[in-house]
């Protein structure tokens, strides 16, 4: 056996595709012929290095990119880097370099290891979100549409660490506690600014219906994110004197108004302006609405904090009876921006509800029983009842099932004067500012004549200062001496810029678009967006379901009304990749170890390690995500020089479905480098000149040439159906096939035939290991296989597998004749016979005792 040298070939082949300059996308030009494919992955953060999840990722868009380019499509595969955002800041502040110098020389670092990986992108359009080219760009569109209203400013409650004096951003909040001070953190209001995401709920919901190539399950997390409820607004009037402002009453937001005879509380939030009046009057509810402000801001912190209330003292009206007070609690668990920032409590039906009245020691009503339940004997326990049932207790909704009860309600209150039906989004203006000096500024100047006043545009981009100073906690931006004094843009009078920077998620909700121009003297260039986009296909982790993806869906949406693009949709294609994994090791003090470290020396059952330096025995631990905390990370590079790029490629994309998990092995590397230099040595053995014969009449030769054209539809498919481990698994097989026919010794006809299939396995594996197909490719005294080799086509005649005509006797009489594919399984040939017309015919008010099917020849049934 030959071996296959990559350190020789992948650095040669790399540098041919980037000398005749192969993947740049093509100019938009009207008379191309070529349908436009755009795919794109998630675009990095510069990190510092990849690690193998880019590997995998990159990989697996290469693979679409290149077969698309193959089949005769103009491609856009664009690189960028999302570049603004707090690691930066950090490594600033722990090691005193400027974020910006840290950012670009990862990017440099990053950018060279991408290109090893030998991925065919069009990086003249590379990109970084900080620089002032992109982010101007976007300061631009953000005055748009401020100025059509989708911007907007307004309080907003931030996560402020007491000790740091900071804003912190959620992922900064751990547990309830800032992640430097470890200081609890508190809820601070402050002014922040806002995308009114909230106008495009209806149509962000509607629009998901059209996205019938996303995964089902980002689509219903968007759908609950989004979070459409319809029910009843409706005002609780106070019983006695409402306090100062309060005349109206409370409104509160209710999803069951079927449950109003179950009330036995009302309820606002600590932040609700009621509360504010109340804490005003007595610092004892001060002091309480002060507590309700500890811990984060987050849902999941809200929803997990233990319940605390604060009884006011004051009463409201029942509706539906005047007799009946209802008390009005302060309590922690209601959100100001949701609904009516107040609710109604009905305890036997709302588990929240319950565990605040059990503390609190209110009144449970149960008011819908459970199917079959006695009316009598049902109770609720610790657990409130929200299943179906019939309502009760509950005057003339009684015997009502939920949803008719339901509109019952609704009617009678909109019949008071009291309420109406209303349609409620969980869904929140996204707050979009950040106190961190590392981002990209808002276009802003506050005029203490004017206001807010825009930047205008000849003034963009309004860019970050050199000098800023990240030594201390805090925004940079905002204690640099001299950067925010300006003057205002309308009146000419001193003014201050803003000094809050936009949330990265801002940067990366229209990258996309800005790769289809990345030079464009606007945000986007009308034409090349409505060119290229949407994107295809669009490849990123999961965990991007919600916030990214929605987000991206918005701000396109925003950007197709101010007329920049037609597409509404960004991604009509969205592919979740899996993760990968890799066993644990410990030492046994418990310290985690890398897998370089540490060497097997028994397999199997009694499975053991030991680390290669001591001798120490390692004890080996789950498989999990490839972490750097549990170090059990492979590093890309190490790989790339022991098997070269394509057996990595290769490896990550063969063992599992791409949208499922890998596990990381030697023992898998290992396989894939082998595979490479077994397809090597195949185009190795094969003499050069083999001259075309006539395959057809040898039937070795036939059968190689049929086995060929089938491997090419089922490659074909499986990339197509984004099975690449499928399509992997079938060139394996082929590699035996082909095993069986040498070239030495082999006749003009199977030579001829080997010929034909090296031609197009060359081909077939080009999107997986492109370097090795190049190898390959050059091998049989071709050039340039990514530069001009269209993908292979198959014959359909020669895919199908041969048909054989069976008899069928029934009884011994030949009754029927039916067809099959030649060395069809008993069984399936069983199903057809019976499923035939004229054998059925005959079997009408029989009964089958027997099936003998005789592979290839004959049925014959028994019957009686
Ligand atoms: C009375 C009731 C009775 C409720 C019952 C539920 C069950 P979803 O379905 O998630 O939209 N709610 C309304 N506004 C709230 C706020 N700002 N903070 C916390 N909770 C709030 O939830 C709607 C339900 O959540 C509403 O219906 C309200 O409680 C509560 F057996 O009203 B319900
Ligand atoms: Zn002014």
């Amino acid at each position: 056996m030959v071996r296959y040298n990559p350190q020789e070939s992948e650095p040669r082949w790399r540098k041919a595709w980037a000398d005749a300059d192969i993947f740049r996308a093509g100019p938009i030009d009207a008379s191309d012929p070529r349908p436009k494919y755009y795919i794109l992955e998630m675009f990095p953060y510069p990190s510092g290095r990849i690690h193998m999840g880019h590997v995998r990722n990159y990989s697996l868009g290469d693979v679409i990119a290149r077969f698309k380019r193959a089949r005769g499509f103009n491609v856009l595969h664009p690189m960028g880097w999302d570049a603004f955002g707090l690691p930066a800041e950090n490594a600033a502040m722990e090691r005193g370099v400027s974020p910006r110098d840290w950012t670009y020389q990862n990017i440099d670092a990053m950018r060279d290891e991408l290109k090893r990986l030998g991925l065919s992108i069009d990086w003249s359009r590379e990109f970084a979100t900080c620089d002032p080219e992109y982010y101007g760009q976007q300061q631009a569109w953000f005055i748009d549409l401020w100025k059509r209203g989708l911007v907007y400013r307004r309080e907003g409650m931030v996560n402020w660490d007491p000790v740091d004096m900071t804003v912190l951003a959620n992922e900064q909040v751990i547990d309830g506690r800032g992640w430097r001070s470890g200081a609890v953190v508190e809820k601070r209001k402050l002014n922040q600014w806002f995308l009114r995401i909230t106008d495009y709920a209806d149509d962000l919901l509607e629009g998901l219906k059209t996205l019938d190539r996303w995964p089902d399950k980002v689509r219903l997390m968007q759908e609950n994110w989004i979070g459409k409820s319809s029910g009843l607004k409706m005002t609780w009037a106070f019983s006695g004197a409402a306090p100062a402002g309060f005349e109206g009453g409370i409104e509160v937001y209710t999803t069951r108004p079927d449950t109003l005879f179950g009330a036995s509380f009302v309820a606002v939030s600590a932040d609700h302006p009621l509360a504010a009046a109340l804490a005003a009057a007595d610092p004892r509810v001060d002091a309480f609405v002060h507590e309700c402000r500890r811990g984060g801001t987050s849902e999941a912190e809200i929803e997990s904090a233990e319940k605390l209330g604060w009884d006011t003292g004051l009463t409201v009206t029942h509706p539906f009876d005047p007799n009946w007070k209802v008390p009005v609690w302060i309590a922690n668990f209601v959100l100001m921006d949701y609904g009516t920032g107040a609710i109604f409590g009905c305890p036997a039906h709302d588990q929240r509800d319950l565990d605040f009245v059990r503390k609190y020691g209110l009144p449970v009503k149960p008011v819908v029983l459970p199917p079959g339940a006695d009316p009598v004997a049902f109770e609720v326990g610790k657990e409130a009842y929200v299943g179906p049932g019939r309502i009760y207790n509950s005057g003339f909704l009684d015997g009502l099932e939920i949803e008719a009860a339901k509109q019952a309600a609704i009617a009678r209150i909109e019949a008071q004067g009291h309420g109406q039906g209303a349609t409620v989004y969980r869904l929140r203006d996204w707050g979009i500012a950040r106190q961190r000096g590392w981002g990209c500024p808002v276009p802003i100047v506050h005029c203490p004549a004017c206001g807010p006043v825009a930047v205008p545009k000849d003034q963009l981009p309004v860019r970050l200062p050199d000098d800023l100073d990240f030594s201390r906690p805090g925004n940079a931006l905002a204690r640099h001496p001299t950067w925010k004094h300006t003057v205002c843009p309308t009146c000419g009078t001193a003014a201050e810029r803003e000094t809050d920077t936009l949330d990265t998620f801002v940067d990366s909700s229209w990258y996309f678009a800005r790769f289809t121009a990345p030079d464009a003297a606007e945000p986007i260039d009308r034409a090349a967006a409505d060119y290229w986009m949407p994107v295809d296909q669009y490849i990123g982790g999961i965990e991007h379901a919600v916030l990214h993806l929605l987000y991206a869906r918005f701000v396109t949406r925003a950007l197709a009304d101010e007329g920049m693009l037609k597409a509404k949709e960004p991604f009509t294609g969205l592919f979740t990749q899996g993760m990968l994994t890799h066993e644990t090791y410990r030492r046994q003090n418990g310290d985690w170890v890398e897998p370089s470290e540490i060497e097997i020396t028994a397999e199997g059952a009694t499975r053991r390690a030991i680390l290669i330096d001591s001798g120490e025995p390692v004890v080996i631990g789950d498989t999990e995500k490839m972490s750097k905390s549990k170090k059990n990370t492979v590093t890309p590079s190490v790989i790339f020089d022991d098997y070269g790029v394509d057996a990595a490629r290769l490896f990550v994309m063969s063992d599992s479905p791409p949208d499922r998990d890998v596990q990381w092995t030697t023992g898998g590397i290992e396989g894939a480098w082998r595979f490479v230099n077994r397809v090597w040595n195949e185009f190795d053995s094969q003499p050069p000149g083999v001259a075309p014969a006539d395959t057809a009449a040898d039937p070795k030769a036939h059968e190689l040439v049929r086995a060929t054209h089938r491997l090419t539809a089922a490659v074909t498919e499986a990339i197509d159906g984004f099975r690449f481990n499928s399509g992997i698994a079938r060139l394996y097989e082929f590699l035996n096939t082909l095993k069986t026919l040498p070239a030495e010794g082999a006749s003009p006809a199977v030579l001829a035939a080997r010929q034909e299939a090296l031609s197009t396995l060359a081909r077939l594996i080009a999107p997986f290991t492109p370097h090795l197909a190049e190898s390959c490719w050059e091998r049989l005294g071709e050039t340039g296989l990514a530069v001009a080799a269209p993908w292979p086509s198959f014959d359909p005649a020669l895919v199908a597998r041969d048909e054989v005509v069976l008899p069928v006797q029934i009884n011994g009489k030949r009754r029927a004749e039916i067809r099959a594919p030649a060395g069809s399984p008993e069984a399936e040939v069983e199903k057809i016979a019976l499923a035939d017309e004229a054998v059925r015919s005959h079997l009408e008010g029989v009964t089958v005792r027997k099936v003998i099917v005789v592979k290839d020849r004959i049925v014959n049934i028994v019957v009686g």
